[in-house]
This record gives structure tokens, sequence and C-alpha cells, in this order.
């Protein structure tokens, strides 16, 4: 058996100001973050998105493996591709595949097959989660920890200034497709980044959040 190999915990993290204002500041900033679906062309330089993958690359993860791809797509012709096989998809998913009650929980977001913001968005970042290693070894835990990836995506992003979507289409499978991924990859989730058009309108039922003593529980 290889003996763990423990070491003292390297810099660790310390609050530069009291921890109830740190969390104050971060609470504030995630709060107002807001699904946006009018996104305006604004580029957003490679290097800020480097960085949001790298935020992303800090999650714990099953046994270390690390099973995510971040596929940053700014070519607006692998974007055009992307949407029109999405909004294929999606017609499908309004016309067919949603239930009512499905149809229903939607119509106060306001959403429908048009899928403008996958060419708009600068960026579109498809996240990617491998059933086994590059190697082909196993992996652990594997929604969770690219669920963990993602979210620290989304935060990081936020804290940036910068609108995401988190966008689902479903299937997602010709994701790996048009972008020629390996088989051990699959979409988990395809989040476009940028800034909000100027005339960005979201959902008011997209502000409501429960309240804090519905969602937390102390024993
Ligand atoms: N993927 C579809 C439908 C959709 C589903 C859920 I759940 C949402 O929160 C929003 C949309 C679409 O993108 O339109």
């Amino acid at each position: 058996m290889t003996e763990p190999d423990l070491v003292p915990f390297p810099d660790r993290y310390v609050p530069p100001v009291p921890a109830d204002e740190a969390l104050r500041t971060f609470h504030d900033a995630l709060r107002r973050r807001r699904s946006v679906r009018e996104f305006s062309d604004r580029p957003v330089p490679r290097a800020t998105i480097e960085w949001l993958v790298r935020c992303a690359h800090t999650a714990p993860s099953g046994a270390n493996k690390q099973p995510w791809r971040f596929v940053c797509v700014q070519d607006p012709a692998i974007k055009k591709r992307i949407r029109a096989a999405a909004e294929q998809e999606e017609r499908e998913f309004y016309a067919r595949r949603a239930n009512d009650e499905w149809l229903r929980d939607l119509e106060p977001l306001g959403t429908d097959e048009n899928k403008a913001f996958l060419e708009v968005a600068p960026w579109l970042v498809v996240v990617f989660q491998l059933a086994q290693t590059d190697q082909g070894g196993q992996v652990y835990y594997l929604k969770e920890s690219v669920g963990l990836a993602a979210g620290m995506f989304l935060a990081a992003a936020q804290l940036a200034g910068l609108a995401t979507l988190t966008h689902t289409p479903s299937p997602m499978k010709f994701l790996g497709e048009v972008l020629g991924r390996p088989a051990h990859e699959r979409a988990f989730l395809l989040i476009p980044v940028g800034y909000p058009a100027d005339e960005c309108r979201v959902p008011r039922a997209a502000l409501h959040k429960k309240p804090l003593d519905e969602v937390m529980v102390v024993v």
C-alpha cells in the first residue's frame, strides 16, 4: 500500500477583512446574478475566460480526478452551428418533448426555441464531464464534481461583472459532435458568457428566492 503523502497546509486563505464583511460583499455580488438571455456582442478577452476556467478548476472532485473539460468557443462559425443544432433540439422540446407542467413552469420565463444568444454572446463555454480520465482510469462522483466546478465558474463570472446563462439544450449530444470531442466526454452544461445587452430584461419570477428559513434547517 502507498503511504499517504501529507504536507503542511500551504498558503491558507485568511480574509483580508473580517469574515462577516467578506461574506456580505460576496453575497451582494452573488445575489445580483441573473440568468441572462439577451447578451451584448461586446467582446470579452480570452485572458478573462482563462481566469474563469482557472477559478472553476479549483473545485474539489472525487479523488481529485478533475473530470471536466471547458471548451471555450469564440469562433462565429462554430457558434452558428451550435445555435442551429440547439434550436433544432429546442423546437422538438417545446413542440413535443416537454410535458404540460414543464411548459407551464417555463411560461413566466418567456423562453422558447429561439436561441439568438448562442451567436451573440462573445463566448460559449461548454462544460464536459469526463466519464473516465484521459488515461482511461475511473472517476468518482462525476456529476457532483462537475457541478461544483460549474458553480464556481458562474460565481467567478459574476465577480468579473460578466453575465452567464446555464443553458441545457436537451439532449446535448450534438455538442460533442460539433466540437469534435472524444467519446469519454459528455456535455454537461452550455454557458454563454458576456455582458448583458443594454436593453436586457430578466423574468420577474427569477427575482424571487425562498426565505432563508425555508432552505436552511438548524438542528
Ligand atoms: N432547455 C429549454 C427549456 C428550459 C428548461 C428549463 I428547466 C429552464 O429553466 C429554462 C429553459 C430552453 O433553453 O429553452
